[in-house]
């Protein structure tokens, strides 16, 4: 330290005075000279991450959304989406919890926007950046509990049912009961969704999808544990492309994603049972940890747009719940009874709901199954 010091102030007294200035450009240029490629390749890596567009990442149901529509949202805000898929609430939210994604948007169903919104997973929704909100359809509120959209705007409604091969099962019959037919063994499926397969079973038997009486419950078990014999496994993706390559010839589904694939296989039929069955609205929000909160909000008001909607509704053949849109689909998708619910399926179908603690009650039924030989 001392040494230095001394070394220094030599310097300068040699040169006498003005020396140090000189000294001062000759070293400032020499060490710019020797920092020139450094700084060159500096300011090439600040333009570069300048120019690097936002990403927002969005995790989302399977064929839940049209390609070219997100590519039109890229275009007009000059940023990348980056989209990862799911098959269930139960997988959606397990990965959040396990810290995965760095995720801006997610679009849960209303039972779990609740889950999510008690513990703090989501980020209030700032109404002065969703000017779309005006076209929702007001109806749609029945099947949520985020009615003031604080946390979660509506984003598709949908049925859940069974899809079937018309030529392979040529004594179908519009009830949950088919899943009993040893005739159809290894050749039907049912989804690996705790809230959707106990309440197909509990529909079967006339009984609410949200019960709380355990007998009730422990009569829809011993009914899945029948079903389970006969169908090849519980899966709640893969269905699509068994059933168009008749690998599958009955299949628990969704509604859109059946009427998806319909035009894959002209012999695909989509029945919501007698019995009834869930009805799901689901929702678009915001995660509480969102790295780009904004362009989420753009994302989200995207989605709202009458003709965005319109051609949303038009591909996955679920119904955004949009009021413009509705006027802006084909007389065909309009005249849809698996897009357009008529009021005889409402009634006899319910909303998941969130159950609090009582969730408990289904979960475990759902170990039993899982369980069972
Ligand atoms: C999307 C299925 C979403 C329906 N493929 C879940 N309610």
């Amino acid at each position: 330290m001392k040494m230095n010091r001394t070394c220094r102030s030599s310097t300068s007294a040699v040169g006498g005075p003005g020396a140090p200035r000189a000294g001062f450009f000759r070293n400032w240029r020499a060490s710019l000279r020797r920092a020139a490629p450094l700084l060159a390749a500096f300011s090439l890596l600040l333009s570069a991450c300048a120019k690097k567009p936002p990403t927002l990442h969005v995790f989302i149901w399977s064929d839940y959304i049209k390609p070219e529509l997100v590519s039109a949202f890229e275009a007009l805000n000059g940023c990348k989406v980056v989209m990862d898929y799911y098959d269930s609430n139960e997988s959606m939210y397990a990965k959040l919890k396990a810290g995965g994604g760095g995720y801006d948007v997610v679009f849960p169903s209303s039972y779990m926007v609740n889950i999510m919104q008690a513990q703090g997973m989501l980020r209030p929704l700032d109404h002065t950046l969703l000017p779309n909100l005006a076209h929702l359809d007001p109806s749609a509120n029945r099947f949520t509990m985020d009615t003031n959209h604080a946390f979660s705007i509506p984003y598709m409604l949908g049925s859940s049912g069974i899809g079937y091969l018309a030529g392979k099962v040529p004594d179908f019959q519009p009830t949950w009961h088919m899943f009993e037919s040893p005739d159809y063994k290894g050749r039907m499926t049912l989804m690996n969704d705790y809230r959707e397969t106990i309440g197909a079973a509990l529909k079967a038997l006339g009984y609410s999808l949200n019960t709380l009486n355990t007998n009730e419950l422990a009569a829809a078990r011993d009914l899945i544990i029948t079903w389970k014999a006969n169908i090849a496994k519980f899966e709640s993706e893969q269905y699509k492309n068994g059933l168009v390559s008749s690998e599958f010839f009955v299949v628990h589904g969704y509604s859109g994603d059946i009427m998806q694939i319909m035009e894959e296989n002209e012999d695909i039929m989509y029945v919501v049972p007698e019995e009834g069955t869930s009805v799901a609205l689901d929702e678009v929000a915001i995660l509480k940890d969102a790295p780009q909160p904004e362009l989420a909000h753009a994302f989200l008001n995207y989605l709202h747009q009458p003709e965005v909607a319109a051609q949303n509704i038009e591909f996955v053949y679920y119904l955004c719940p949009n009021l413009p849109a509705y006027d802006l689909v084909s007389e065909e998708v309009r005249n849809d009874p698996a897009v357009f619910l008529p009021q005889e399926i409402m009634d006899r179908s319910e909303v998941v709901w969130d159950l609090g603690e009582n969730n408990a009650l289904y979960s475990r039924i759902w170990d039993e199954v899982k369980g069972a030989e």
